[in-house]
C-alpha cells in the first residue's frame, strides 16, 4: 500500500551538530559529567524540548580517552522529575483513517501515564562496549539518587573503540534513554594512529542516531514535548521523527574528501539500514566499512548489497569519499528497514520509495551530505586493519561450556506482551516437566528452562579466560539484538531453524516447543552473516527462525553482570538476565 504523510516538518535545514568533546587526557583522566534536565531544539521549526542530558545537552559530550590511560568519571546526578517525556499506550492500533499511530505525532488518544511523569531521576550509568570492573558497569538495580556521589572508575584497557554510555534503570531505561540519556565514548590507540585515520573534526565525525516523537497542540501543531507512544499492537515505540546528533533530519556540508563517520544506532527499538542514496540510484560503492562496535576489522568490507544494518547499539566505522563530486552534489542517507524490524530485504535501488506506513516508517530519509566547493582531499584506505585478534580455532572452543538460551515472546490479554529470555540446561533423562527439544540430524537435544525472568537465580558462571559458546534462540517474529556487557564476543554461525510450539507451550516460567535445524518453507531470509559482522561485537542481531552461536571469552573482571536485548522496551520487559564471571580459582568453592 502506497500512502505517503505529509511532512510536518522540512528536512535538511538544520545543520548536522557536532556534540561537544571532552578529551580526557586533557583533564588528566579525571573528568565532572553533570546528569540533569535542560532544554533542547530538535528543529528549527520546533518549540524547544524538555530533556534530561549529561551536561544538560542531547546527546551527552562526546568523551575521547586513550587506551590504557583510566578515567575517573563524577556522574553527578542533579535531575529532577518530572520526568520530560510523556508516556502513553494509545487506545487502537490505527487511527480514523487507518493510518497506525505510531506513524504520526501526538498522543493518538491515549492518556498520560502518571507514573513514568512521577520519576523523580533515580540513574545508573552504563558505558556499553566497555571492558568495565562490575561494580562501574552500572548495575540496572545500583540506582543513585539525585546528589548521590557515584566515581566510576574506567581502566580502558580495551583497544579503539566507539561505546557509548547511557542510562540503564531497571524498568525505565526506555523512558530515559528517550528523554536524553546517552552520549558517545571513544577509545583512540596507536594501532588507529598508525593507520592515519581522520581523528576529530572535521573529517571524523560521529552519527548518533534516534528517533523521536513529538506532541501536538490544540490546532494539530507540533510541540516540543517528546512523547513515548506504543499501542496495542506494538509494545516498543517506533517514532516517525529520525534524529542525528540531536537534530531531525540534518543536512552536513561536506568538502570533496574522504569522511570517517562513527555511526551508533541510539534508537530504544528501531532497527535502520542504511542506504546512501544519490540523484538517482544507491551510491553505496562511496562507503567503506573498517570498524565494528569493538573497534577495527581486519580488512576493510563494503557494506551489505541492500544497505548497512544497524539494530539498537550497533556501531559502524565508515570511511565515505565524497571527493570526486562537484559543488552542489546531494547524498541523502536513507533507512529501508520497516519496524518492528524481521530482518526482511528491501532492495537499496528502491530505497527513495522505501517510505511505508504500515511499516512504521512513514518518512525514510534521515540525513543530507552536501558538496562544498574546497580543496579535494583523498584518502588511501588501508589493505590491512586489525592484527590484534583471530578467530578462535575448533581445538579452543571444543570443550567450551555450551549455553542455550530461547528468545521467547508471551501474550498477554491484559497487558503489554512480556518478552523473556529462556536459559536452557540440558534436561536428565527422568526429567518430566515441559522440555524444548532440539533436533540437527540424527542427534535431538531435551533442554528444561532454568531460568527465565531477571530476579530468577543465576544460572551462567562463564570462568575467566576460558571460551564459551553461546547460542541464541529466536522463537519470536522478530529481530532482537542481543548485548552482553564485559568482553566483545565473535559470532560463529547463523542457521536457520523451523520450529513449533506446543499449545500453551510459554507460560510464565516453562518452554515446551521442538525446534529442528533447517529452513522453514515459508522463511524468506537468507541468515548469512553479513562481513561486517565477522570482528569484535557486542551486540549481535537475531533473526526470527533463526541460531546465533557466538564464542565470548570473559577475559579481566570478575563479577555480576548483564546480558539482553537492546530493543529497550525488551530489556525492560524482561529481556534481560544476569550472569557472574568467576576467577578459576574461586570455581572449586561454588557451592
Ligand atoms: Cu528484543
Amino acid at each position: 500500500m502506497t500512502r505517503v504523510l505529509t511532512q510536518p516538518l522540512v528536512p535538511f535545514v538544520d545543520t548536522l551538530p557536532v556534540p561537544p568533546r571532552l578529551l580526557a587526557p586533557q583533564h588528566g583522566g579525571r573528568l565532572t559529567v553533570a546528569i540533569r534536565a535542560g532544554a533542547h531544539r530538535f528543529h528549527r521549526d520546533l518549540p524547544e524540548s524538555r530533556i534530561w542530558g549529561f551536561d544538560g545537552t542531547v546527546p551527552g559530550p562526546t568523551i575521547e580517552a586513550e587506551r590504557a590511560q583510566p578515567v575517573t568519571l563524577e556522574w553527578r546526578n542533579e535531575l529532577h522529575g518530572p520526568l520530560p517525556v510523556v508516556v502513553t499506550i494509545a487506545p487502537e492500533a490505527t487511527d480514523a483513517d487507518g493510518v497506525p499511530v505510531q506513524a504520526v505525532p501526538g498522543l493518538s488518544g491515549g492518556a498520560p501515564d502518571e507514573h513514568p511523569t512521577a520519576l523523580a531521576g533515580h540513574t545508573v550509568v552504563h558505558l556499553h562496549g566497555g571492558l568495565t570492573p562490575a561494580s562501574y558497569d552500572g548495575w540496572a538495580e545500583n540506582l543513585f539518587a539525585p546528589g548521590q556521589p557515584a566515581v566510576f572508575h574506567y581502566p580502558m584497557d580495551q583497544r579503539a573503540a566507539l561505546l557509548w554510555y547511557h542510562d540503564h534503570v531497571m524498568g525505565v531505561t526506555k523512558y530515559d534513554v528517550y528523554a536524553g540519556l546517552a552520549g558517545l565514548w571513544i577509545i583512540r590507540d596507536e594501532r588507529e594512529r598508525e593507520l592515519e585515520l581522520p581523528e576529530g573534526p572535521p573529517f571524523e565525525l560521529p552519527l548518533l542516531i534516534q528517533d523521536r516523537n513529538f506532541d501536538l497542540d490544540d490546532q494539530e501543531r507540533l510541540t516540543g514535548q517528546l512523547v513515548h507512544k506504543t499501542d496495542p499492537d506494538v509494545m516498543e515505540a517506533f517514532a516517525p521523527f529520525t534524529t542525528v546528533n540531536g537534530k531531525v533530519w540534518p543536512v552536513l556540508d561536506v568538502q570533496p574528501a574522504t569522511y570517517r563517520f562513527r555511526v551508533l544506532n541510539g534508537s530504544n527499538a528501531r532497527t535502520y539500514r542504511l542506504v546512501l542514496f544519490g540523484d538517482e540510484a544507491p551510491e553505496l560503492e562511496r562507503i567503506t566499512q573498517i570498524g565494528t562496535d569493538h573497534g577495527l576489522l581486519r580488512a576493510p568490507v563494503s557494506v551489505p548489497p541492500d544497505g548497512l544494518v544497524l539494530a539498537s547499539a550497533e556501531r559502524a566505522d565508515l570511511l565515505v569519499d565524497f571527493s570526486d563530486l562537484e559543488p552542489g552534489s546531494e547524498l541523502t542517507l536513507l533507512n529501508t528497514a520497516a519496524a518492528p524490524f524481521d530482518g526482511s530485504a528491501f532492495p537499496a535501488a528502491d530505497a527513495s520509495d522505501a517510505a511505508d506506513l504500515d511499516g512504521l516508517l512513514p518518512y525514510p530519509q534521515v540525513m543530507r551530505f552536501r558538496v562544498i566547493q574546497d580543496q579535494v582531499t583523498r584518502r588511501k584506505i588501508p589493505h590491512q586493519l586489525a592484527t590484534d585478534y583471530r578467530s578462535p580455532t575448533p581445538e579452543a572452543l571444543a570443550g567450551a561450556p555450551r549455553r542455550a538460551i530461547a528468545l521467547v515472546e508471551r501474550e498477554l490479554d491484559d497487558a503489554p506482551n512480556m518478552l523473556t529470555m529462556r536459559e536452557l540446561e540440558i534436561a536428565p533423562d527422568d526429567h518430566t516437566g515441559p522440555l524444548l527439544t532440539l533436533t540437527e540430524g540424527e542427534q535431538t537435544t531435551r533442554y528444561r528452562t532454568v531460568a527465565s525472568h531477571f530476579e530468577d537465580a543465576t544460572t551462567f558462571f562463564p570462568m575467566l579466560g576460558e571460551y564459551e559458546v553461546w547460542q541464541l534462540i529466536n522463537l519470536t517474529g522478530d529481530t532482537h539484538p542481543i548485548h552482553l556487557h564485559l568482553d566483545p564476543f565473535q559470532i560463529l554461525s547463523r542457521r536457520a531453524i523451523r520450529y513449533e510450539i506446543r499449545q500453551d507451550g510459554i507460560d510464565d516460567f516453562d518452554l515446551a516447543a521442538s525446534i529442528t535445524l533447517g529452513r522453514d518453507p515459508d522463511d524468506q531470509l537468507d541468515h548469512a552473516i553479513d562481513d561486517n559482522e565477522r570482528g569484535l561485537k557486542d551486540t549481535i542481531r537475531v533473526n526470527p527462525h533463526e541460531i546465533v552461536e557466538l564464542a565470548v571469552r570473559f577475559t579481566t573482571y570478575a563479577g555480576r553482570y548483564m546480558y539482553h536485548c537492546h530493543i529497550l522496551e525488551h530489556e525492560d520487559r524482561d529481556m534481560m538476565r544476569p550472569f557472574v564471571t568467576m576467577p578459576a580459582d574461586l570455581m572449586p568453592f561454588m557451592a
